[in-house]
């Protein structure tokens, strides 16, 4: 006999997703957050489904998850941001505290959080992963977010 296979589709129709996008580096942000969106839509996604929740900067992203994993309303959550390397020690802080935060989070909730938060050296290598050369990093949170969140419906009611 095969062996059962697990594995989340790409169907988002009936699903609710929050999306929290940084202000901070919004240049770069506004176009991962038109990736998102564009690939919740074209997945079936519903627009009353889908809500967006602006916070100042990364660091700031781990409590806004928190307090939307808290109602335990959406089958997956999107954390988009930008932070670029500078001069200082800073960008270490801030997007350490972001991953570290995240991930915990996703997994004491047991809900996807996908992690959408660029950390780039540069300017440039952001913009190419926004939605030019290297694609839209938004999109790819929104289609992993998707398939987590049917994954982890089929493991749960297999
Ligand atoms: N926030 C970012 O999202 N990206 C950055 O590159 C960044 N830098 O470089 O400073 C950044 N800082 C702001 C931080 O997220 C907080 O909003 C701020 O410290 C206030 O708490």
């Amino acid at each position: 006999m095969a062996p059962k296979v697990y594995e989340g589709h790409l169907q988002a129709s009936g699903l609710k997703f929050a999306v929290l996008v940084s202000r901070f580096n919004s240049f770069v942000t506004e176009r991962l957050l038109d990736g998102a969106l564009d690939a919740l839509r074209r997945s079936g996604a519903r627009e009353e489904d889908i809500e967006i929740v602006r916070v100042p900067g990364s660091w700031e992203m781990p409590v806004a998850v928190q307090a939307v994993l808290r109602q335990k309303r959406h089958h997956a959550v999107l954390c988009l941001g930008c932070v670029i390397r500078g001069e200082t020690p800073h960008f270490d802080y801030v997007a350490g505290e972001a991953v570290k935060g995240i991930g915990q989070l996703s997994i004491q909730y047991g809900v996807p959080v996908s992690f959408g938060v660029l950390t780039t050296n540069t300017l440039e290598q952001a913009i190419d992963r926004a939605g030019a050369k290297s694609g839209n990093k938004g999109a790819d949170a929104a289609m992993a977010a998707i398939e987590m969140a049917n994954l982890l419906a089929q493991i749960q009611n297999p």
